[in-house]
């Protein structure tokens, strides 16, 4: 079912004629509202009145993370504090953490667009929802609540931890769609075949999974442990939460963005330069239709590429391609680059070896060098050394043949490598310890 028929099926020129009258409304609000736009639209020389055309977007500066943590914590909201209904903070690693701030319209929107998303997966107001996304300052469990609420589903505000009680309600509660990042719900799916229960007969339909990146071998461990559809949905605090984007049960190839909403372009990451449809780069969102916090031109560091051809499914919003990492997430050892993800695909290709990896990165000498650690299924675990060392040496392989980066195997014997409620740690840098 598509949530909002009129506005996701719009054909393109009705979408950027849309996107361009947004998208001047909220330029001049910006610059006459928030101190940090009028200075950096002054000294890029540019004013409101030059956004004529979409085209002219790129007109405009950028904003990064640092402009919202020097003016941390409220000082890029564009609507006085008596308007903010909501706030929401992302931790990130270092220092500070990133604000954000909702007004009642905001959190109206952020609910519309979580339903749709989940209309999307093919929910409707007579599914349950378990949401397993921390409820807090994190933006994940709130805002799946509010979409499933609005759609009018049951909605199990579970949040993430509790690991037995989850089982337990999935159980006993039935729900046929959860909520939660994919590292999360394989740990589920560990942790219930322990207590003996076959998470196969579940009533479990569907898992609306996001929050960090994962390959496509990853979901269909994922949808083969379970028995489900594992559908991505991607967001970012800073833009909106989660529910930027969606990928759709009919096409189950790249996320819509809700384009009536916010305006994605890839750039270059060393240049800034931006690049032509269907380019791999850097995404970029501007927000249209924000009250309390709207962005412009905001860098998030993800990897993608957008994909111009319409979608099967009949919405026409753009899709953007499963995130393949984050620029900072990269890694660069011995010169070639890889994301974690590649590494994922790698050796999530070879029989045997468990979807639970960690990456260990070092430095020898002036060399940096990279250490994958696997977790081995019980079965290969109780084989011959001999077996063992041949799949090491087999992981080495590929992931010289594939990604061209030579690498230290050390397979884990199987539950010994960490597991996360939220958000998974792949890398673990020591560079710098
Ligand atoms: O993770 C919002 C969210 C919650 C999205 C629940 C989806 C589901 P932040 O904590 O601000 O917000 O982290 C945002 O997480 O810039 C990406 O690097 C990463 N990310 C989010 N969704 C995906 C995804 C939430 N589907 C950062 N695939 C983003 C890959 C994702 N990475």
């Amino acid at each position: 079912m598509i949530y909002n028929e009129e506005f996701e099926t719009l054909p393109r020129e009705a979408i950027e004629a849309l996107q361009l009258k947004r998208l001047q409304q909220v330029v001049s609000r910006v610059y006459h509202t928030v101190g940090f736009y009028r200075k950096a639209f002054d000294s890029a020389g540019v004013t409101p009145d030059d956004v004529q055309s979409l085209d002219d977007l790129k007109k405009l500066p950028f904003t990064v993370k640092q402009d919202l943590r020097d003016n941390y914590p409220f000082g890029l909201f564009s609507v006085p504090m008596s308007n903010i209904v909501r706030l929401h903070a992302s931790s990130g690693t270092t220092g500070k953490p990133t604000v954000v701030g909702y007004t009642k319209r905001d959190i109206d929107t952020w609910a519309t667009l979580m339903a749709r998303s989940f209309a999307a997966a093919g929910l409707t107001k007579n599914d349950v929802i378990h949401n397993s996304y921390g409820y807090g300052l994190f933006t994940g469990g709130l805002g799946a609540h509010y979409g499933a609420e609005k759609l009018g589903a049951s909605v199990i505000p579970m949040s993430g931890g509790s690991t037995k009680k989850q089982i337990l309600l999935l159980q006993d509660f039935g729900p046929t769609a959860i909520c939660c990042t994919p590292s999360y719900l394989l740990f589920l799916a560990e942790a219930g075949r322990e207590m003996g229960v076959d998470m196969k007969s579940l009533r479990l339909r569907v898992g609306i999974l996001g929050a960090e990146p994962w390959s496509d071998r990853m979901r269909d461990q994922i949808e083969k442990e379970l028995d489900i559809s594992a559908l991505n949905i991607y967001g970012l605090s800073e833009v909106m939460g989660p529910g930027v984007s969606m990928e759709c049960i009919e096409g189950r190839n790249g996320l819509h963005i809700y384009e009536d909403h916010f305006i994605a372009e890839i750039i270059d990451p060393k240049t800034g330069e931006v690049l032509p449809y269907g380019e791999t780069g850097e995404l970029v969102f501007t927000t249209i239709t924000k009250e309390a916090f709207p962005l412009i031109r905001y860098r998030t560091k993800d990897i993608t590429r957008l994909m111009p051809e319409v979608c099967k499914c009949g919405r026409t919003f753009m899709r953007m391609e499963r995130i393949s990492g984050r620029s900072d997430d990269m890694l660069i050892i011995r010169g070639v680059n890889v994301f974690p993800s590649q590494i994922e695909s790698v050796i999530m290709d070879i029989e045997g070896l468990e979807p639970h990896y960690q990456l260990i990165v070092d430095r020898e000498g002036s060399l940096d060098t990279l250490e994958i650690q696997v977790e081995v299924s019980e079965k290969v675990f109780s084989d011959e050394i001999r077996e063992l060392q041949n799949l090491e040496k087999r992981i080495k392989k590929d992931v010289k043949d594939y990604l061209g980066v030579t690498a230290k195997v050390k397979l884990v014997e199987p539950k010994k490598l960490q597991r996360f409620e939220g958000k998974a740690q792949r890398v673990v840098d020591k560079r710098n310890i």
